[in-house]
């Protein structure tokens, strides 16, 4: 029995909002935080505890606001300051909580500490940032940008080049300055006095670069890899350590760190002792699987059964007892998980859905829901470059396609597949033109199955994948086993079926999903587990689990 102290971020399920793809209430075809404020009782319907919204801060949206010009305005395409505070009332009057994302590995260049900085090496701001001399005429080191590219830019006004690690236009604040850490503390201050209830800290396992050496290259590489510097050092966890004692611990909080890493990386962030965060995002099961060689994520490479179920169930003991963890497949960097890890054809979409949904909702740690995945929205399959609209995209087509590495076709192959723009088509609310996303023309297109896959729909009927996941957060409201139960692996070399159990004080839950579009034999399903608490099949066949089939069973003390 694992000893775990009780915590509402732990009982809670977080649902993610991307602003500008959730609910546009002027027109402009942009999502706006009075679209968020209008759709709260879907989400109080829907049961989560938590909204974690992507960032609202005045931003020149080169990286779709993931690049802050000012930590303390809001967008002005999302609103106003009165429409945040409207917001933040409306989700607390509700009984829900509001979680901000915080980015603070790097700013916008057109921030103003960024504009003072370049001006000139006597600039008392010149130190917010990481500005080094060039080497024999050429970047400080070998790095790679996570979006394609060198992570250095010169900067013909500074005479010096300075690091982003993202693109050029979110060039890395320097947390070596404690002049940095102080403005960063003081505005999560300032945050937390208006009433949020924690951040979701952007890339915040990168804060700490400890040396500029040149990193290693993988074969084929064109960059050096920055992570032995930058990724998951002491410098960070001294600093995540500095900020619990000044800010964190002063309010009562969910911190969830984007870190990625690995098990280990994840138990020193978010470990027990609690002197860090609450608990980290990994990556292993979304990045990490297709992430093996020069192109990163650009590949056919899938999702299997056996490479994704050996990642999460290594990852759910590993940190059992010792950090608390995360569950998604989802976010607004990831391609849609139906499409990538299930099924989306309209046979097998609905079914797979909820039997991911069950995979994820009853394992360890805190569920996290991102927008339209309640619904069982999937991947837009765009087919040709114009039609993006995202950064990362466009700088690795340059990167790949226009030097000749790459061929177009597979390039926009692995496009469809995983690029994030499949996660920001608009949030498909009815049958009405754009999906009742806008009156006006929407920033991306809308998804063309929003006939068939929009909320309104599903919130009347009994059998769609949003009751199904109404079902699955109020199981986790009501079952500590499901919460707070050990995860014990079952069946990890079996070609079809996911299966494990949670234990908590003689009550046992037996969790099976079938991966599979084909029937799949399965002793584990019958009778003898217990009493059925949640399944996508109406009636079933004992010793089998049909396609995409799912079960959860309590057998109590
Ligand atoms: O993401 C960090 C990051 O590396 C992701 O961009 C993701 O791993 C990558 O897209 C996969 O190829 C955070 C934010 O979630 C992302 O939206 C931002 O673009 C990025 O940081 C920079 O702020
Ligand atoms: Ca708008």
């Amino acid at each position: 029995m694992i000893n775990e102290k009780r915590a509402w971020w732990k009982e809670a399920v977080v649902y993610q909002v991307y602003p500008r793809s959730f609910a546009d209430s002027n027109g402009d075809g942009i999502g706006d935080l009075n679209g968020i404020t209008a759709h709260l009782d879907y989400l109080k319907a829907l049961g989560v505890d938590v909204i974690w919204c992507s960032p609202f801060f005045a931003s020149p949206n080169d990286d779709n606001g993931y690049d802050i010009s000012d930590y303390r305005a809001i967008m002005p395409e999302f609103g106003t300051m009165e429409d945040f505070d409207r917001m933040l009332e409306g989700v607390h009057a509700r009984g829900m909580k509001l979680v901000m994302d915080l980015v603070a590995n790097h700013s916008s260049d057109e921030h103003r500490w960024f504009i003072e900085s370049r001006k000139s090496k006597d600039s008392p701001y010149r130190d917010y940032y990481i500005w080094r001399d060039g080497r024999d005429g050429r970047e400080p080191n070998n790095w790679g940008s996570v979006f394609s590219g060198s992570a250095w830019q010169y900067d013909e006004t500074a005479g010096q080049y300075y690091l982003h690690l993202f693109t050029k236009k979110q060039p890395d604040l320097n947390w070596a300055n404690p002049k940095v850490r102080d403005e960063i503390f003081d505005m999560m201050t300032w945050w937390c006095e208006k009433g949020i209830d924690g951040f979701r800290m952007d890339v915040i396992g990168m804060i700490g670069k400890e040396n500029f050496d040149d990193g290693p290259m993988a074969p084929g590489a064109l960059y050096g890899d920055f992570g032995p510097s930058c990724m998951h050092t002491e410098t960070t966890h001294k600093y995540l350590r500095e900020m619990r004692k000044r800010v964190l611990d002063k309010y009562d909080l969910l911190t969830v760190g984007e870190a990625g890493g690995g098990p280990e990386d994840a138990i020193r962030y978010s470990n027990i002792d609690e002197s860090e965060l609450n608990m980290t995002f990994y990556f292993e099961h979304t990045d990490g699987l297709c992430d093996h060689n020069e192109l990163g994520k650009w590949s056919d490479h899938g999702s299997p059964l056996n490479e994704v179920r050996a990642v999460m169930n290594r990852w759910q003991t590993a940190l059992q007892g010792k950090a608390w963890g995360t569950m998604h497949m989802s976010n607004h960097d990831q391609p849609r998980q139906v499409s990538r890890f299930g099924n989306d054809s309209p046979l097998w979409r609905v079914k797979s859905a909820k039997m991911l949904g069950t995979l994820l909702h009853m394992m360890r740690g805190t569920p996290y829901v991102y927008q339209g995945e309640e619904l069982g929205m999937t991947n837009i399959y765009f087919t040709e470059l114009a039609q993006y609209k995202d950064v990362e995209v466009f700088n690795a087509w340059k990167q790949w396609v226009d030097s000749g590495r790459v061929h177009p076709q597979d390039m926009l192959r692995w496009l469809a597949k995983i690029a994030r723009d499949n996660a920001r088509t608009p949030m498909q609310w009815n049958t009405s033109p754009n999906a009742g996303f806008t009156t006006g023309m929407p920033w991306m297109p809308v998804n063309p199955n929003y006939l068939s896959v929009n909320a309104e729909s599903e919130v009347n009927d009994p059998d769609s994948v949003f009751n199904y996941y109404k079902k699955l957060i109020a199981l986790r409201h009501t079952y500590d086993v499901i919460v707070y139960g050990e995860f014990v692996p079952l069946l990890e070399d079996d070609p079809s079926v996911y299966a494990y159990r949670r234990v908590l004080d003689g009550d046992t839950l037996t969790v099976m999903c079938n991966w599979t579009d084909r029937n799949a034999p399965c002793a584990l399903s019958d009778d003898s587990q217990g009493e059925e608490l949640i399944s996508n099949y109406p009636d079933h066949k004992p010793g089998f689990l049909f396609p995409y089939e799912a079960r959860v069973m309590l057998k109590r003390k």
